[in-house]
């Protein structure tokens, strides 16, 4: 009994009711769009450790990994870093011209067809990715991506295909505390093992500049394991 007077007290304590506020809120207009940004603020207060035991933050600027557009395309990326060949990253490239941004990823073998919605994988949580990143004034941190992404559907059959048919393609903006869809209009397509997107012109292409710094990242999850592939590593 005193166990749960005491727990009771706990849970009116005010991080506790912003919490259940929060909580109450996501679950009242579920939103899929706001996936990222429900994530973003669970990553956030994550601690990671690092190689040498220290904690690291996750929104830390990061400027080792990152590369202008021109150097991206002379960049090649260790096949076999990533555990399946089709998040394993080989190269990639971003070219912004009157028409838009083409951005292209190869990746060591796209010839097999995927699961999606696999029964393994948590509803609404993160099932397959591949996305380019774009730190507009490079000062480290990311302020919008483009990407192929799929998040476990509670509504959907488990479906086997390509990427271009399943993944959802858009265009992020980051926000504070995470990120909304920015307005952009898309086109994808796959060539062999190479997964193509291209933005037409918008905010998001005009704001490219000299500055602009970009990687790439790849995930997967079967419900079991994630892996996924940077470049630059
Ligand atoms: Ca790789
Ligand atoms: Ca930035
Ligand atoms: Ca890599």
């Amino acid at each position: 009994m005193a166990v749960y007077s005491l727990m009771d007290e706990e849970m009116k304590k005010t991080e506790y009711l912003a919490m259940q506020k929060i909580v109450k809120k996501h679950a009242a207009g579920w939103d899929p769009e706001s996936v990222y940004a429900n994530i973003a603020v669970e990553m956030k207060d994550r601690q990671y450790t690092d190689t040498q035991g220290g904690t690291v933050d996750p929104y830390a600027p990061r400027l080792e990994n990152r590369a202008s557009l021109e150097d991206i395309a002379d960049e090649a990326d260790p096949e076999g870093d990533a555990a399946r060949p089709f998040i394993d990253l080989v190269n990639a490239s971003v070219e912004k011209d009157a028409d838009g941004l083409i951005v292209r990823m190869r990746l060591a073998d796209l010839s097999q067809p995927l699961t999606f919605n696999q029964p393994g994988v948590r509803d609404n949580t993160m099932e397959y990715r591949w996305a380019a990143m774009f730190d507009m004034n490079g000062d480290g941190r990311d302020e919008y991506s483009a990407e192929w992404v799929w998040f476990k559907d509670p509504e959907g059959k488990k479906i086997g295909g390509g990427i271009v048919d399943n993944a959802q393609m858009s265009v992020w903006k980051m926000t504070g505390d995470g990120a909304e869809k920015a307005d952009a209009h898309l086109r994808g397509e796959q060539k062999g093992n190479e997964l193509i997107l291209e933005v037409l012109p918008c905010d998001f292409v005009s704001s490219i500049g000299p500055k602009t710094r970009v990687h790439f990242k790849t995930f997967y999850s079967d419900g079991k394991t994630e892996e996924e592939d940077l470049m630059p590593d």
